[in-house]
């Protein structure tokens, strides 16, 4: 056919185990991605780490251990969720290969040879936890997207002439389908009419990056290195000829899948490095809302993940992959609890899809041996077949649009009415009677009611891959991968065929399995490298001398490289507040300098909340993560602990800059 589809993720940093958050998109992708795949189209699916940059550095340093030793534990543990998940992607790029590194300074050369930049000195704000410059904020401003302080940069960088991209950018947002949904191309069209300053492309203050050609004292800024990467991967820069013709035959990219919060950086950024390299634009960069947990943005730092691991261990990947593109509207945020999951399974797979596969097939089985019956494949005057009809329409049209909650609920519409159909035809008195006409009748349903559980099952197989390939096979339709969906039409069922063995596919869940789901995320927690068994009740983290001992030496004592191990650091509270049905805890956000970090301390009983707001107080900055009501504790505050009576917090008599370390 000649034609081709290059889809890509974001690539995730690997500061964080992976969440459903990141199987979302993913999700999202390999959706896609089948569904081209299904189409006929030659596709390349993208996934990989962002593993560069001052977070990941500092990150690593918390932890312990060596950037790259951090960066392979984390960026494995998303290869392997995605392998477990049965995720489709033709390569996993990691921005510290050997492969990319040098693609990435190939870039820079060519921007450089382009007359795209210049070095310079740059004064001003930095977040680093979004890896952000922010033009125009003062020392102490927050960080436009995450609201997390700034940090003051002084340094001498390379920059980008981005200015000089201000009306071609704005020529190409023109086109409505480059940034979608249009709510996110009208914020990018004002941010970008507001004014843009040049960027600074290099650091110097830190090591962790890709060094900068003929310059090594400088890394090149980690969102030029991360977004390098959708070119990198398929052959940007390389002189191998294979590598090339890659590059030639799928770039530019069909579609960037991004969460909201990332959007100026492709938007605006990418496109500019792009255009500034001479290199063609992507067609489309589809920005999707927030997954929330709890009413809040599931993430790392705010403590409310959900784990893909705990979904996959209960109900399954499929369920996981449906109800996510089913319940949340794409474009929108959307929310996640353990309830909505089950209800949804249950109503739509377990009494849905699933109870319509097999009680057909069981009756295929008891009245015909086994066989589809054969009956009249004409759709006119079939009002299931011209249902049919109109749902492979329309959901290919919502397909093609992202909207693949509506267009599920279109081929779910269909199972409806197919069940709607059964009752009315009563297929099991048919089934009593032996006259010819009761049997043609019989035939009729029963092919009517297959054909269209066939249909459906192709429809959703991009979405549902495990399930619907068990479906096929039990309709005795064999691999539901050597099937064309572009050729999708109503009676293609063959009468005659002989069913595969029947089973159930989704098998209902009860109330058991969400409090499966609860108890295996409140245990897994804690990294399994230290595993942390945290009681339910509200007991108060502040720390008893004995919890807090390191690894002892001799008689009691410890060694001084043991008490080193304990980051000790000033933290300062931004917010404070009760835990609902916990008397004894409060949920903190501490600044920490490098970041904000939300902690859990039970010092309710001593300290009313709104006085706690900007107090200064001692932080263990490197504990392991644990959980309390729900809550994730990212460290622990440090509180005299007096028999009988209530904690008493740890403070400074002279002012102390916060993230500063106690040693
Ligand atoms: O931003 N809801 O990486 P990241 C929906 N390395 N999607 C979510 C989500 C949530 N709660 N949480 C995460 C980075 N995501 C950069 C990207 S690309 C050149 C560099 C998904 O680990 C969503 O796709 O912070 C979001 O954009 C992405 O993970 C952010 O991943």
């Amino acid at each position: 056919m000649g034609q081709k589809f290059y889809i890509t993720t974001p690539i995730y940093y690997v500061n964080a185990r992976p969440h459903i958050g990141h199987a979302y998109t993913t999700i999202a992708c390999d959706t896609i991605a089948r569904h081209q795949r299904m189409l006929g189209v030659d596709t390349f699916f993208l996934t990989g780490t962002d593993e560069h940059g001052q977070k990941i550095e500092r990150a690593a340093q918390e932890a312990g251990k060596t950037p790259q030793q951090y960066a392979d534990e984390i960026s494995s543990e998303f290869r392997n969720l995605w392998q477990r998940m049965g995720i489709s992607n033709d390569d996993f790029i990691r921005t510290t290969e050997e492969r990319h590194k040098k693609r990435v300074q190939e870039l820079f050369r060519r921007l450089r040879d382009n007359g795209y930049i210049y070095k310079g000195k740059y004064t001003g704000q930095y977040c680093v936890s979004d890896e952000l410059y922010v033009d125009g904020a003062k020392p102490g401003d927050p960080c436009p997207l995450c609201g997390r302080p700034t940090e003051t940069v002084e340094e001498e960088n390379y920059f980008f002439k981005l200015s000089a991209f201000q009306d071609k950018l704005l020529e190409i947002y023109a086109n409505p389908d480059f940034v979608r949904p249009e709510t996110r191309r009208n914020e990018v069209i004002s941010f970008v009419r507001s004014g843009l300053r040049d960027l600074s492309i290099s650091r110097s203050t830190f090591t962790w990056g890709i060094p900068v050609p003929d310059d090594p004292k400088h890394v090149i800024y980690v969102w030029l290195d991360a977004l390098a990467n959708y070119i990198t991967a398929i052959g940007y820069g390389s002189t191998h000829a294979g590598a090339q013709a890659a590059f030639h035959k799928y770039w530019p990219a069909d579609v960037h899948m991004i969460g909201k919060e990332i959007v100026r950086f492709h938007c605006v950024y990418w496109p500019a490095f792009l255009l500034a390299a001479g290199l063609p634009l992507p067609k489309a960069i589809v920005a999707h809302g927030w997954l929330l947990f709890e009413e809040n943005k599931m993430s790392k730092s705010r403590g409310n993940i959900v784990r893909a691991e705990t979904i996959l261990d209960t109900l399954g990947s499929d369920a996981l992959r449906y109800f996510l593109l089913r319940e949340v509207v794409f474009g929108q945020d959307g929310s996640f609890s353990f309830d909505a999951l089950v209800q949804r399974y249950n109503a739509d797979l377990a009494n849905g899809l699933g109870n319509l596969a097999s009680r057909t097939l069981t009756m295929i089985g008891r009245y015909f041996h086994g066989e589809i019956p054969t009956a009249s494949p004409s759709a006119a005057g079939n009002a299931i077949a011209e249902t049919a009809l109109r749902t492979i329409a329309e959901f290919n049209v919502l397909f093609d649009q992202f909207q693949f909650s509506r267009a599920l609920e279109v081929a779910w519409a269909l199972v409806g009415a197919v069940d709607k159909y059964i009752v009315e035809n009563e297929p099991w008195s048919l089934g009593e009677k032996q006259d010819e006409a009761s049997r043609a009748r019989l035939a009729n349903v029963l092919y009517t009611s297959a054909e269209a559980v066939r249909i459906v099952a192709a429809l959703a197989h991009p979405v549902m891959p495990e399930a619907t390939a068990k479906i096929w096979t039990q309709l005795g339709l064999g691999d539901i991968r050597k099937f064309q969906l572009s050729t999708l039409q109503w009676g293609q069922l063959p009468g005659g065929t002989r069913l595969g063995k029947i089973e159930p596919v989704f098998p209902r869940a009860d109330k058991s399995t969400i409090e499966r789901m609860q108890q295996m995320e409140d245990e897994g927690r804690a990294p399994s490298t230290t595993p942390v068994a945290e009681p339910q009740s509200a007991a108060p983290p502040v720390p008893s001398p004995a919890q807090q001992a390191p690894a002892a030496a001799t008689d009691g004592k410890i060694a001084i490289d043991d008490f080193a191990k304990v980051d000790l650091r000033v933290g300062q509270i931004k917010v404070a507040e009760k835990v609902k049905g916990a008397d004894k805890l409060l949920r903190l956000e501490v600044d920490i300098g490098s970041e904000v970090r939300q902690l859990v301390a039970g010092i309710a009983e001593a300290y009313a909340p709104e006085t706690l707001l900007g107090r200064k107080v001692v932080i263990v900055a490197n504990l392991a993560p644990r959980k309390l009501r729900g809550l994730e504790s990212n460290g622990m505050i440090v509180a005299a602990s007096l028999e009988g009576g209530k904690p008493v917090l740890a403070g400074f008599l002279e002012d102390v800059p916060v993230g500063a370390r106690l040693k």
